[in-house]
């Protein structure tokens, strides 16, 4: 039911810095189709509001912090997200917002789809509907 989960990425530190690498079935689940990333977010301002119907994807605050809601129709969660290697796996009907980002945020985001349109559920009342039916 929970639908999504944070997760330590290993970090490859040596005397010049760290490093974290994300390797499709070593620590992400499913196949990267797409990355994208969010950035410059102006003050005040808060992102998401929607569901998708077939998404996964892995979420990390590589620069900066922000504030992930993540709800499954049954528990609504704010994450805080501060750390390049902690990420967030999304995996199934998730209505998600964002806010409190950080003038320096870079939230970067791997998807297992490409970028469609008709995946978003935006009206939470039909989202709540899709959890209903949702085994
Ligand atoms: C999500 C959260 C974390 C594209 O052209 N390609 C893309 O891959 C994406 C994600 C967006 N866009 C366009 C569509 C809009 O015109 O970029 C604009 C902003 O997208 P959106 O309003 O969907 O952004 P957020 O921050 O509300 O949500 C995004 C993702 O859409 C969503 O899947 O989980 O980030």
């Amino acid at each position: 039911m929970t639908k999504y989960k944070l997760f330590d990425l290993k970090i490859n530190g040596d005397e010049r810095g760290s490093l974290v690498s994300i390797e499709q079935d070593i620590n992400c689940p499913f196949k990267i189709k797409r990355v994208y990333y969010i950035f410059d977010t102006k003050k005040g301002v808060a992102r998401g509001f929607h569901a998708h119907v077939d998404l996964k994807q892995i979420v990390l605050a590589v620069k900066g912090s922000c504030n992930f809601i993540v709800d499954n129709g049954k528990k609504k969660e704010e994450i805080k997200l501060s750390k390049p290697n902690k990420g967030l796996l999304i995996e199934g009907l998730v209505w998600r917002e964002m806010r409190n980002f950080s003038p320096d945020c870079v939230l970067l985001v791997l998807a297992s789809e490409n970028y469609i349109e008709k995946d978003y559920i935006k009206d939470y009342n039909k989202f709540l509907e899709l959890v209903k039916n949702d085994t």
